[in-house]
């Protein structure tokens, strides 16, 4: 069926374009450094590829190559919408890892953005009940 319950989280998976920052690390303040990310969502874990715009292409083989930046394992993990005091931009998520490190995720599609707080909500739930 649908519901979630009968849902395993692997076959939870999304693709897509999001702007993130990452505000911190192990608990520690980080400056927000915003960038458009290719984000993929797979196996219970998010990860936030650099904007190809600042991939060295020296650094590859080639020039497209998408290189992961930051891994985020979704069990034991918050979401919520964030406050208007964490950013001034519109439709901004807040992602809160259980060691510590929070990024914001936004998009100013509406249905975009609440697609990718839907599935990420429920692959929380659903490692935090396996
Ligand atoms: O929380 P802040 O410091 O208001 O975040 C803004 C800064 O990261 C700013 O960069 P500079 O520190 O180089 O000025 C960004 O350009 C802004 O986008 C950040 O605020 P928003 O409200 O957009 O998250």
């Amino acid at each position: 069926g649908n519901s979630p319950e009968s849902q395993h989280y692997s076959s939870l998976e999304k693709a897509g374009i999001l702007n993130k920052t990452k505000v911190a690390e192990n608990g520690k303040r980080l400056r927000k450094n915003w960038a458009q990310s290719w984000t993929v969502l797979h196996d219970g874990i998010l990860t936030f590829h650099k904007d190809p715009k600042y991939t060295p292409a020296g650094m590859s083989t080639k020039s497209n190559q998408i290189v992961p930046e930051y891994t985020v394992e979704l069990k034991g993990a918050t979401l919520s919408w964030a406050s208007k005091e964490k950013s001034s931009k519109k439709n901004v998520l807040e992602l809160k890892t259980r060691h510590g490190s929070e990024y914001l995720i936004q998009y100013d599609t509406d249905s975009i953005i609440h697609d990718w707080k839907k599935i990420i909500s429920d692959t929380i739930k659903l490692l935090h009940d396996h």
